[in-house]
């Protein structure tokens, strides 16, 4: 695959240095502007911050972007509507016809992936949709199959969590708790799910990254990472807004791919800048595990040679 790695980004993967990936959609389709634009610049300031590399992923004009200049991330925050929603099924068309689009957990993971990205942060991953649950998000079979350490605050609060809990386990996602043994609620800190596996040190962490992708050839590796005390919002406060904004979707008919977006853009909206503020904060967290991550991953790595 002919990916458009950032100089510096190939520089940093060539010495083995540490590298963290980020991904697009949380920019142009998860956050207002110009709110996204400061996120996406502190999310890569985080992981500079932590001795790691930051490289943001997007596909700009059919071309596989790992690690965006500037310009790219501002066209990409204020002119969201023009970049496509692509999770890693859609790739191949947008790659094929040269048109640009944001890349979600699932196409973030492939790209960085095949780059030889190990740590990725995002927000929170995708899952299983709240209803019937036909509407389950390419995120998790993604990650079931790609060898990377997915750093998110759980799954999105507008999910159906214990049925997303249960599909990991049966796609065999490894999921460990970062400092908790509760699955966060991307808004809050816990779920009320526990989670069997929970590290406490970074290189636990990373040793079992390592073993999981060198000695066993296994996927992904979704590490949860709760929401700042600080940041956290109130749970039942957050749970009426959640459920008045899937009401909403259903009077509108708002299905499939549009969903999320419309979800946490209502979210926003209700809670006045609430959940965008506990959204950055959830997000640049995640950041920060994953430079340690990514550090600790690569010191491994250095020892080995
Ligand atoms: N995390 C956030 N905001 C987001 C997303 C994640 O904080 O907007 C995006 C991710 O890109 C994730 C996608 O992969 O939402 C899931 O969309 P869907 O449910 O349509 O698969
Ligand atoms: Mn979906």
């Amino acid at each position: 695959m002919q990916l458009a790695v950032a100089p510096h980004v190939a520089d940093a993967l060539s010495r083995g240095a540490p590298v963290v990936a980020l991904e697009s959609t949380i920019i142009a389709h998860g956050l207002p502007y110009p709110a996204n634009l400061e996120v996406a610049q502190a999310l890569e300031l985080a992981v500079a911050d932590g001795g790691a590399t930051p490289a943001t992923i997007a596909i700009v004009d059919g071309v596989a972007h790992v690690g965006l200049l500037p310009d790219t991330l501002e066209r990409l925050a204020a002119d969201g509507a023009s970049f496509a929603k692509a999770g890693a099924t859609d790739l191949a068309v947008h790659l094929a016809r040269g048109t640009s689009a944001a890349t979600t957990v699932s196409a973030t993971a492939v790209l960085a992936a095949g780059a030889g990205i190990r740590v990725f942060a995002t927000g929170g991953i995708g899952g299983v949709h709240r209803g019937d649950g036909s509407d389950v998000s390419h995120d998790l079979y993604a990650l079931a199959k790609t060898p990377i350490a997915v750093i998110s605050a759980g799954a999105k609060a507008i999910l159906d969590l214990p049925r997303t809990l249960e599909l990991l386990e049966s796609l065999g996602v490894l999921v460990v708790g970062w400092k908790t043994d509760e699955l966060p609620a991307f808004y809050t800190r816990g779920s009320g799910l526990m989670l069997e596996h929970q590290a406490t040190h970074i290189d636990e962490l990373a040793a079992i990254c390592r073993v999981r992708w060198d000695d066993l050839a296994q996927g992904g590796v979704l590490v949860a990472n709760p929401i700042p005390a600080a940041a956290a919002l109130d749970v039942a406060a957050i749970d009426a807004v959640i459920a008045e904004a899937l009401v909403a979707a259903e009077a509108e008919g708002v299905s499939g791919k549009r969903l999320t977006p419309f979800l946490l853009g209502r979210i926003a909206a209700v809670t006045g800048g609430k959940a965008v503020a506990a959204n950055r904060a959830l997000a640049i967290a995640n950041a920060e595990v994953g430079a340690r991550l990514a550090v600790a991953i690569a010191r491994d790595g250095a020892a080995e040679r």
